[in-house]
């Protein structure tokens, strides 16, 4: 009798249909051709592979979940599916994707003009523009609400101030969307690279997420015609329903690096000998093993059944920080349960687990922190605000 696959304990893989599994398989492939052989590389150096956006959008894997402008109108799953297979391989390739795809390319779809739509996504389909997305500040992170970062009407234009940091994608982005207070309260705008009084500062020496890049936006009275505002935005929560896309993406993406940490322990304990035995016949290595292939079929369910009610259009936001805040806690356990089980070798950039690790620390703060998912999860279960 063939034995369970510890990642997939359940067979969630025989509900995937034609569609679903043949979106996997395409980012696979293009994982395996264009990024396996250079990511251990780009990470230690730290910079971002820069061909890949163009091949990416070759592919119709940016914006993949959207339809219209030149996107391949996949449903739920498969966007799921393929963040996945990106961040299998590297979270800093599944960010780049879930900011081009869910923070940019869906504020635009959703909140912009018929002009807008038209101007930009179809080239950030296919890669050739890059966005990022300011909403996080160096005084406002948890609370966006305070933020400084403000844009005063003036004529057909308006004239924007502050700054944003921690801003993925910025040093190789053309275009940034940037919440701004306004009279009419907090609203997005499309500012383009290049724009006077605007300016881009790389973060460096990043510990976490090296393979992806990050920067700083600078906002000096910086001139916004008014044909940039994003029309539809509204408050707060039209950058929240954007956090929602990318928060799901990342429901899917953790298990793609628990995943590959398990399946790296499992290989490692099979075949390492300690004490006359294969470290995976000690009960205390089952054990953690076990645990990881728990955690995962789990959280493999719950990122299962949130695709679906986001495909029914039932699913509220509670459901997607559950989701959010439980599959990055395990992939991060996991990470570290596997570069233990590795010894010395664990701390080696020639194995996964601790790539792996060092980049689930940002993705466990970043989209919300754990503390704030738990808190939203909190207040509604019991009706109580503990924010503050
Ligand atoms: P609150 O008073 O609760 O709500 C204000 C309005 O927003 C509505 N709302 C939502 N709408 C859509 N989706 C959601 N998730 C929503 N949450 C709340 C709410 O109904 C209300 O609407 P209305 O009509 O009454 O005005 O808002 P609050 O200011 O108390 O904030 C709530 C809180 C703390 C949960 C929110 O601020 C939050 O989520 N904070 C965390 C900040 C965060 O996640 N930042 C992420 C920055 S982007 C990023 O990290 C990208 S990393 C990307 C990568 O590399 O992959
Ligand atoms: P803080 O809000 O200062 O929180 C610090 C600690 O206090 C955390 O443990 C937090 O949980 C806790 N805390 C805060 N408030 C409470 C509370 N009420 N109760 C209990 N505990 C609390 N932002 C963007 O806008 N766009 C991006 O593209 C982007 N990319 C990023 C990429 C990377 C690599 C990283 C690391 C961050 C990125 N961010 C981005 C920023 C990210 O969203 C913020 O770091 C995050 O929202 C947390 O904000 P903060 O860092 O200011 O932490």
């Amino acid at each position: 009798m063939a034995s369970l696959n510890a990642c997939d304990f359940y067979g969630l893989d025989e509900f995937l249909t034609q569609e679903q599994s043949l979106a996997r398989k395409t980012a696979k492939d293009f994982i395996a051709k264009h990024v396996s052989p250079r990511i251990k590389e780009s990470f230690e150096a730290g910079y971002f592979l820069e061909d890949l956006p163009e091949i990416m959008g070759g592919l119709g894997l940016l914006g993949a979940n959207l339809s219209g402008y030149g996107c391949a109108g996949m449903d739920s799953l498969s966007y799921g599916l393929i963040m996945k297979e990106l961040e299998r391989c590297d979270s800093g390739l599944r960010s780049f994707a879930s900011v081009q795809t869910s923070l940019c390319m869906y504020a635009i779809h959703e909140f912009g003009s018929e002009e807008q739509k038209e101007k930009y996504l179809p080239k950030m389909a296919q890669g050739k523009i890059i966005g990022c997305f300011g909403l996080t500040e160096p005084d406002v992170g948890s609370n966006p609400e305070a933020m400084g970062t403000n844009a005063k009407k003036q004529g057909s234009h308006f004239i924007l101030n502050g700054s944003k940091t921690w801003i993925t994608n910025a040093p190789i982005s053309q275009l940034a969307i940037v919440w701004a207070k306004t009279h009419e309260g907090i609203r997005g705008f499309l500012v383009e690279k290049g724009t006077p009084g605007f300016s881009i500062a790389r973060i460096k020496n990043k510990l976490s997420l090296r393979a992806s890049e990050t920067g700083t936006l600078f906002f000096q009275s910086c001139k916004i015609p008014e044909e940039n505002l994003l029309p539809k935005t509204l408050g707060l929560k039209s950058a929240l329903s954007c956090l929602n896309q990318a928060r799901f993406g990342i429901s899917f993406g953790v298990l793609g690096a628990a995943e590959e940490c398990l399946q790296e322990a499992l290989t490692y304990t099979q075949s390492r000998v300690m004490f006359e035995k294969p470290l995976a016949s000690f009960q205390l290595v089952q054990e953690k093993l076990v645990h990881m292939s728990t955690e995962i079929t789990k959280a493999n369910l719950l990122a299962f059944r949130l695709a679906q009610l986001k495909e029914s259009k039932k699913v509220k936001p509670a459901q997607i920080c559950m989701a959010k805040q439980n599959n990055t806690k395990i992939a991060l356990d996991c990470a570290r349960l596997a570069r233990d089980l590795l010894g010395a070798n664990g701390v080696s950039n020639d194995y996964n687990s601790m790539r792996h690790m060092c980049n689930l620390e940002s993705v466990f703060t970043y989209e919300g922190t754990d503390h704030i998912h738990k808190l939203v999860i909190g207040q509604e279960i019991t009706g109580f605000s503990a924010f503050f």
